[in-house]
């Protein structure tokens, strides 16, 4: 992806293997490809809409890990349920994949504050290669690289289009979506700024933009998913031309913009819910228990239950979650995580799952704890701060500790 300031070949523009985002994929779909992210349930992707113009047979992912590479097929895409193609409204889809994905590949949580404009993002994908003096390299033949870059959520996009009207074709949803341009440190090519009076020349060399090939790609903030790379756009007003070639290539003097995932979290949250196999619904049906299993990874699940009254119906409920080793190791035994879990309106309760890594190596059975904290909109109970539960992950692979 991305086009950057400096050459793809300068490291600072590397997102190599092992330094955080082998779990930013390349998406296969027929003879196109684009970008997604692995979310925090170790089979879902999150990626952009409109990679299916043409239907999603024949979807795979690719991961590129310290393990090596592999290509998982996809069992299940569904597109975001309002999408609107021609506007590039709720541009989103979820990819589940057929089978768990490698431990190597890192989950990631979501964004979930509404607080990204005037944050530093940075994106990752296998977009065309080029720079913002160039534009993307047209003539580019080598294999997808997988690149960064950092820029600055800058505006809303229906800000955008409240200052260019008529200048801007499409139409975006308000809060859904989030801009950036591509700076060269000159105000001529201070898109944004010269657009909608939002100046900010940008962050010198590692500053980047979104090219083809990047779209469904993640923009983090701190790690987190913040946005999905939608589309670029080089606009004009009737007394601004900031884009340094006139060309719609992902130059200096562009726009680009993520859908924002903090606005899109409980469809995402809870079509993720809606998959986990065999997931309690009630206290009784909760296993403390869980089969090892010899590959992959398989599910150990939590039940989070609310069961007082909200003072508003609206109201979200949220918490802290965290696994904790006891004699089990993360990322051993299974895959640490910590994030938050959300319980929506007409919603109380929840499975959090936690990934349980199969091997053939005969083990003593392990526990490990989930803590969960800081409730928002209920309690825990008077003097309560900490709800812990405890689950064993039981040795099938006989016996070797007698
Ligand atoms: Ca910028
Ligand atoms: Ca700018
Ligand atoms: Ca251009
Ligand atoms: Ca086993």
């Amino acid at each position: 992806m991305v086009t950057t300031v400096t050459s793809y070949t300068d490291e600072r523009n590397r997102a190599g293997i092992g330094a955080g985002f082998d779990g930013v994929v390349r998406i296969t779909i027929g003879g196109n490809y684009g970008t997604g992210v692995l979310l925090y349930d170790g089979h879902a992707v999150l990626t952009s809409a409109h990679l299916f113009a043409n239907g999603t047979v024949g979807t795979s992912v690719s991961f590129e890990t310290t393990a090596g590479n592999q290509s998982i097929a996809a069992s299940t895409v569904v597109l975001c349920p309002s999408y609107e193609a021609t506007q590039d409204n709720n541009d989103l889809a979820l990819v589940w994949l057929l089978a768990s994905a490698p431990v190597t590949a890192e989950r990631y949580d979501l964004y979930r504050s509404s607080d990204e404009i005037g944050q530093t993002l940075t994106m990752v994908g296998y977009g065309q290669p080029g720079t913002g003096a160039t534009g993307v390299l047209t003539n580019y033949s080598g294999d997808s690289v997988r690149l960064k870059a950092s820029n600055q959520f800058d505006a809303d996009a229906a800000t955008l289009k409240s200052w260019l009207g008529s200048g801007m074709a499409w139409t975006p949803t308000p809060g859904t979506q989030l801009i950036a341009d591509f700076d060269n440190g000159s105000t001529a090519q201070d898109a944004l700024g010269r657009l909608m009076s939002l100046p900010g020349t940008g962050l010198g060399q590692n500053e980047g933009l979104i090219s083809p090939g990047d779209s469904g790609g993640p923009a983090f903030i701190n790690g987190q998913v913040a946005g999905i790379a939608s589309y670029c756009a080089s606009l004009v007003s009737a007394s601004a031309t900031p884009d340094i070639d006139a060309l719609s290539n992902s130059s200096f003097g562009e726009i680009a913009a993520w859908q924002r995932v903090s606005y899109y979290q409980q469809w995402i949250d809870q079509s993720l819910r809606a998959q986990y196999p065999n997931a309690p619904t009630q206290a009784e049906q909760v296993q403390k228990t869980v089969s090892e299993g010899n590959s992959g990874t398989s599910y150990a699940y939590f039940l989070l239950q609310f069961t007082g009254v909200r003072s508003d119906p609206n109201l979200l409920l949220r918490v802290d979650y965290a696994t904790r080793d006891g004699s089990a190791t993360a990322g051993q035994d299974y895959l640490g995580v910590h994030g938050v879990l959300v319980l929506y309106p007409n919603e109380n309760q929840a499975a959090i799952a936690v990934e349980i890594i199969g091997d053939v190596t005969p083990e003593p059975n392990e526990t490990f704890y989930l803590d969960v904290t800081n409730p928002v909109g209920g309690g825990f109970g008077p003097g309560v701060v900490t709800l812990t539960a405890m689950r064993t992950i039981v040795n099938d692979d006989g016996g070797l500790w007698g």
